[in-house]
């Protein structure tokens, strides 16, 4: 049988005779601490249900409540438990996501459920890297109580489909958070040190050049932005609690485009690099100093006014390329990326002044032209910085930013690259 996509994939109550064949399942090595080790009697509970395919076929079944459960965590009724089992020859295909998609769904909309919670062995490093892509981030580590063998539980709530659709494309747009009166109050800070450039945003005469390249200004209203608790909580959650490095000011450049036919010299693909290495912006694998790439809309951008444009999930082709200049790092170069990333889709960051597109720090992106608007465009593009840097080691309680980069690295069958430890025990001093 061809690999089910998940809209084939059925959930039906099980059957005798699927609880009988369930009770002989038995998994190689170490995923053996799954066996089901019950009786068809014990399946019987109504938290049970058969994975099948579309012309019945049991592919695995499903678990809710306090069967996915394992004792020594820590639970309360505030999530739903989700448990899963493939059919042992089914393990290691590719069916996982489409079959625990399919079991989030129907929590949702058949049991009414809001949050969920996964709780996956440390031993059982495909499970936990299944369960971070579809958005679930690690909560809490435990030994369990029979035999101090380490778990990790992962909950799943409203925002983790904008999180496995960041991990797979490489960034979150957050549009309508800012309050209308904070981002009048940027445009006119934009205005202002645009003045100061000896640029009147208002008088097109003024528009002598395709580009102005402002340091944002460092003002009330760009640091309001840049501490948004909205945005606050969306950088925590996907770079790890406590790892976003404070800043006050929105940081970065801004460049302003104005309507011209003329090639402003600055558009080609790149990504952000995050360190000065003799006046040239450097990056490594790990990203040091560089956690995100944050694009604020200064201004309303159309299709017609220059947008940014993006190469939807080039954020996985990064890190192979990046992986052989270790630690050091290097001057990245998009022209080293294979020709498959320029064939990825391509989204315009377009929206409404205040809107942010936050990014993976990998996301190759360009500016465009020419600018055929009416208005100047502005966005400002600063860096959100972490701390610690990553260590890239494939720990069950990896976050989206670093999963992506370990993803990407194994999907290219890439040794992790071992950090050198410095004294500080960090991979980056
Ligand atoms: O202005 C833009 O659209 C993006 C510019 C950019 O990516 C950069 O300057 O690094």
């Amino acid at each position: 049988m061809t690999e089910p996509m998940i809209e084939s994939i059925r959930i039906r109550n099980l059957d005798e005779a699927d609880r009988e064949a369930i009770a002989t399942w038995r998994y190689p090595g170490a995923l053996s601490i799954y066996d089901p080790g019950c009786s068809a009697d014990q399946l019987r509970a109504p938290d049970h249900v058969a994975l099948s395919s579309a012309d019945g076929a049991l592919l695995g079944y499903g678990t809710f409540g306090a069967e996915g459960r394992v004792a020594g965590g820590r639970y309360d009724e505030t999530a739903l438990d989700v448990g899963m089992g493939l059919r042992p020859d089914w393990v290691g295909r590719g069916l996982g996501p489409a079959a625990l998609s399919r079991l989030i769904s129907y929590a949702r909309l058949q049991r009414g459920a809001e949050r969920l919670r996964a709780t996956v062995a440390d031993a059982n490093p495909r499970a936990g890297a299944l369960v971070r892509d579809l958005g679930f981030v690690p909560a809490h580590r435990f030994a369990r109580a029979a035999d101090r063998r380490a778990f990790t539980q992962f909950e799943h709530d409203e925002d983790s489909e904008r999180v496995a659709a960041f991990i797979r494309d490489g960034y979150w747009p957050l549009r309508g958070v800012v309050a209308p009166e904070i981002v009048a109050a940027c445009r006119r800070d934009v205005t202002a040190a645009l003045a100061q450039a000896g640029v009147d945003d208002a008088d097109p005469t003024t528009w002598t050049r395709p580009v102005v390249r402002l340091d944002t200004p460092r003002t009330d209203a760009m640091s309001q932005v840049r501490n948004h608790p909205r945005l606050l909580s969306i950088c925590d959650r996907l770079l790890g609690p406590g790892r976003r490095r404070p800043r006050h000011d929105l940081g970065g450049t801004t460049p302003v485009r104005f309507p011209s036919p003329e090639d402003p010299g600055d558009a080609g693909w790149h990504i952000d690099g995050s360190y000065d290495v003799g006046g040239q912006w450097w990056t490594n694998v790990f990203s040091k100093e560089r956690g995100l790439l944050l694009l604020v809309l200064l201004s309303d951008v159309n299709e017609a006014s220059a947008p940014t444009e993006l190469l939807v999930g080039s954020h996985l082709d990064v890190p192979r390329v990046l992986e052989p200049h270790g630690r050091t790092g290097t001057l990245f170069d998009a022209a080293w990326l294979p020709a498959s990333t320029f064939e990825r889709a391509r989204v315009l960051a377009t929206g409404a002044a205040g809107d942010m597109f936050v990014c993976h720090p990998f996301l190759v992106h360009r500016a465009t032209w020419p600018h055929h608007g009416a208005r100047p465009r502005a966005l400002a593009q600063p860096e959100i910085a972490h701390d610690p840097p990553f260590s890239l080691e494939p720990r069950p309680d990896l976050h989206p930013v670093e999963h992506a980069i370990c993803k990407a690295l194994a999907s290219h069958g890439r040794p992790v690259p071992r950090p050198e430890v410095s004294s500080r025990g960090g991979a980056d001093d």
